[in-house]
């Protein structure tokens, strides 16, 4: 099997039942695996809902032993929710505007060039890590600096060595946010923590504990899966060299093929919702109290929709993918994913002309009885950049 090669594990219970039933602390948890299904679920926000659980409970695997505070807006239902949504668009919409684009693009070209000039790399560690944390830098406006606090964390803030959640990393990530509040609050600045202290919610000041829910969502959230889907697009196109001179050449598909290639890698394999009713799915009872889970990356090579689901065709025509999410919590963050991989995919093919795999170690997820390949622990490279 190729490095790029990411099997989907969901094929055969997808086709046959179209719902995996796993366990988490005990507890039932139905995984949708069907597109239709779970965009119907996503849509049902009041029969699968987000607000009910204790923090870190739709998380599957349970996040509730490592963190006490509910994340916002994931964690939470219409219409408080939606007043969250409203106040935090603006701000992750920026990296549509120029002078964002102009930032994000010298912080990443910063990073390629230095890569392009090593004789070798370990892409996770040395590359996309960096990246994640110094584009973080332009989204919450801090200075660069404080990317090097977040690079010491590792690829997921709340996970250590092995994938196990280690509830003393959480707490270093913690007791940062809660320094960064207690500053903020004594000297405002322009960074979202400060922006948040001074934001309005429904006519009321933020609280503390709120602006911390939406900053641990901020770190947590767009980490692990950022990094992964930077290595995974560098690694494809190590696979796939002649793709990279076909994108030099046609530059209008970039867009398209970051889709594709988030489709294909699914960073976020699924999200749980509280059940609040007895219900079916697919022909399945779902309890109320249990928990459904939201199967994006099965999903995702749902052959219903997507032709040849386990290809990447970077010029796929039409593709709903629900790498994001799909409804009301689809993901914040998106913007500023897709303009990181556009920049990121852009760069590649005009600087790079082949990259070469030398070892690797796979970051392989455990899902009830099922493995599924998300990414690298470790990868090692060498860029032969274009003459
Ligand atoms: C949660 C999740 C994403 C969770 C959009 O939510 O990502 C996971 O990596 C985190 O551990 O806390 O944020």
């Amino acid at each position: 099997m190729k490095a790029s090669e990411f099997p989907d594990p969901f094929r055969s219970t997808r086709t046959q039942s179209g719902v995996y039933r796993i366990e988490d602390r005990g507890e039932e948890v139905n995984l949708i695996l069907k597109l239709r299904d779970l965009r119907k679920c996503a849509h049902n926000w009041k029969t699968f809902n987000s607000g009910d659980a204790a923090p870190g409970r739709i998380v599957i695997p349970s996040e509730e032993d490592i963190r006490d505070v509910r994340q916002i807006p994931v964690e939470m239902d219409p219409p408080e929710q939606a007043d969250f949504r409203a106040l935090l668009e603006s701000w992750f919409k920026r990296p549509l505007e120029d002078n964002y684009q102009a930032k994000l693009d010298e912080v990443i070209k910063e990073i390629m060039n230095e890569a392009f000039s090593k004789d070798e790399l370990e892409v996770v560690s040395e590359f996309s890590l960096k990246l994640q944390s110094r584009a973080l830098t332009v989204l919450l406006n801090t200075p660069m600096d404080e990317a090097d606090t977040w690079i010491e964390w590792g690829t997921h803030v709340f996970r250590g060595e092995g994938g196990a959640l280690n509830s003393e990393k959480a707490g270093t990530v913690d007791e940062y946010i809660l320094n960064r509040i207690e500053e903020a609050s004594k000297n405002p600045s322009e960074d979202l923590f400060s922006v948040l202290l001074q934001s309005d919610v429904n006519g009321r000041r933020l609280t503390k504990e709120e602006v911390h829910g939406i900053m641990n969502l901020t770190f947590a959230g767009g980490r692990d899966t950022v990094i992964n889907a930077v290595t995974n697009t560098i690694i494809y196109f190590a696979d796939h060299p002649e793709r990279l001179n076909w994108l030099r050449e046609n530059p209008e598909f970039i867009g398209k093929s970051v889709e594709e290639l988030i489709r294909y890698f699914t960073p976020l394999t699924h999200l749980g919702r509280t059940v609040s009713e007895d219900t079916f799915v697919c022909e399945n009872a779902i309890k109320k109290g249990s928990k459904i889970g939201l199967g994006w990356a099965s999903a995702n090579r749902d052959g219903n929709t997507f032709e040849n689901p386990d290809e990447v065709i970077l010029d796929r025509k039409v593709n709903p993918h629900v790498a994001f999410g799909f409804g009301i919590h689809n993901c914040l963050g998106a913007t500023h994913a897709r303009q990181i991989l556009r920049k990121v995919v852009k760069e590649l093919s005009e600087k790079v002309d082949s990259i070469e795999i030398k070892d690797y170690i796979e970051n392989i997820e455990t899902i009830g009885d099922l493995k599924r390949k998300v990414g690298f622990d470790e990868i090692t490279v060498r860029f032969n950049p274009r003459k």
